[in-house]
């Protein structure tokens, strides 16, 4: 706050200075290598240069800061662990998992734009694609020339992608793809949709479509209030006559894009721990700064117990993510461990960014602070890659053996 000559206090305007700490309750650190913590130190440094002084503009305006996806390829954060010949960083999944983290602890949406383009978009071309595919798609998606999207979602099939009725039919060399689908992270700036569709037998098929193709528009979705820095749309296929060779040949059925989730929520499990981490970070300092009764806030004991549960749930995250990195690495974690830290984690970092918005009193609804920010993109956090119940199902339909969903 400063003075103004009427002697009111006002807001004072000054270019963000971004002063996180970093906190590591249980000394995580240690149970990082060399590598994870050179990945970790380069991003945070970018997000403090490049993210945090522009972000809350960006957000408060609805824009995407689109210049980011070129910053965001050489710092590595596009397929960290995929290999290197392919576009990606070939790290592991714990590098992958800290570079997640200090994306988000930036803003989710920046997070987002990094989970798309690596999880969602080389994964599957280089997991299910042709040889063909890899080397004319990957290369491009790694260096951010081409910025690419995920389609499953659709207008009356969110939770329940296997009842899509996007559809292709076969036409000689090519299929005819007929559809639409809702709510695509960077739709309205992609080079290339991966496009999840039924074919004439009703089995799920992915392809990829690309943006000069007739009949496919991508309209920007307008009006959310989570997530304004990231750029929501449509994809909408009218007799789009998509190639043959653009099918990914790998696979059939939901499995293909589920897997891409699973790729994207284990991401998504240490990306929220940012958020929580900023949060958190900005409660405390504001609470040992700000006086009220002749006092620093932080001394008071209902402050001190919304701190000290924060550190704690973080420390469990921290602790859940290291772990399910670990199990990744060696290829043992399932999709229903992945689910559970995705919701714990997500769920986490909302509840502490409304605690943090307390503790900062009013001025935790103003963007002087990246609480509100954080809690407001909290918000599609907890709903996309799965919803919190949907996930909530899937631990228990992992413990009982029975399905909710059928
Ligand atoms: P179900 O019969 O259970 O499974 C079908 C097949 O898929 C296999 N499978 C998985 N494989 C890999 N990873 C996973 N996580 C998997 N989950 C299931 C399964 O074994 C089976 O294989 P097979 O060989 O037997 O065919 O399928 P279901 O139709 O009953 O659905 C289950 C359910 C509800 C859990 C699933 O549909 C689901 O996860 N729904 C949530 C939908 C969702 O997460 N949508 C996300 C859209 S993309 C997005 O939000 C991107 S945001 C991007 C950003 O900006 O960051
Ligand atoms: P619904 O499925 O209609 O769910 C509504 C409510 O019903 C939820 O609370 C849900 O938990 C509950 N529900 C549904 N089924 C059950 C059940 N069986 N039992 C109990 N409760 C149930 N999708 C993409 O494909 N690609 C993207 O890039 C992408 N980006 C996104 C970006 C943003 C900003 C947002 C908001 C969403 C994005 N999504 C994307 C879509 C996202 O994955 C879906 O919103 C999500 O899967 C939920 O689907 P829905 O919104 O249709 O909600």
């Amino acid at each position: 706050m400063q003075t103004n000559s009427n002697g009111i206090h006002t807001i004072e305007k000054k270019a963000k200075e971004d002063r996180y700490q970093h906190h590591d309750y249980y000394n995580i650190d240690e149970l990082l290598d060399d590598d994870h913590l050179l990945a970790r130190d380069a991003v945070r440094t970018w997000v403090k240069q490049s993210v945090s002084p522009i972000i809350e503009e960006y957000s408060e305006k609805a824009q995407c800061p689109t210049h980011l996806f070129k910053e965001l390829a050489e710092i590595g954060a596009f397929g960290p662990s995929l290999p290197v010949e392919y576009g990606g960083g070939g790290m592991d999944e714990i590098a992958y998992g800290v570079i997640m983290q200090e994306l988000e602890r930036g803003d989710s949406g920046i997070r987002s734009m990094a989970s798309v383009q690596g999880s969602l978009v080389m994964y599957p071309i280089f997991r299910f694609g042709s040889e063909e595919q890899r080397r004319k798609y990957l290369p491009k998606l790694g260096s951010g020339e081409f910025i690419g999207c995920f389609g499953l979602t659709e207008p009356d099939h969110g939770s329940n992608p296997s009842g899509m009725v996007t559809n292709i039919k076969d036409d000689g060399d090519a299929y005819i793809l007929n559809g639409s689908k809702m709510w695509i992270t960077n739709s309205p700036v992609a080079d290339i949709a991966v496009v999840w569709a039924k074919d004439e037998a009703g089995k799920i098929r992915g392809v990829i479509v690309e943006k000069d193709m007739k009949g496919f528009h991508a309209p920007e979705i307008h009006g959310k209030w989570s997530l304004r820095a990231s750029i929501t749309g449509e994809l909408v296929f009218e007799d789009v006559r998509v190639p043959k060779a653009n099918i990914l040949p790998e696979v059939v059925g939901l499995k293909g894009p589920l897997s891409c989730l699973s790729k994207a929520r284990y991401g998504i499990a240490w990306g929220a721990i940012g958020a929580a981490l900023d949060c958190y970070d900005s409660a405390l300092r504001y609470s040992l700064e700000r006086e009220q009764f002749g006092k620093p806030i932080g001394q008071f004991q209902l402050t001190q117990k919304k701190l000290a549960e924060m550190i704690t749930e973080i420390t469990k995250a921290q602790l859940l993510a290291w772990r399910l990195g670990s199990l990744a690495n060696k290829g043992k974690a399932t999709p229903a461990q992945i689910s559970m830290a995705k919701r714990n984690n997500v769920n986490m970092a909302l509840e502490i960014a409304r605690e943090a918005r307390q503790i900062h009193g009013g001025m935790g609804i103003t963007n002087e602070y990246p609480v509100m920010r954080h809690m407001m993109n909290l918000e599609t956090v907890l709903t996309y890659e799965g919803t919190h119940d949907i996930h909530l199902l899937i631990t228990g339909m992992d413990v009982t053996g029975l399905n909710a969903f059928k």
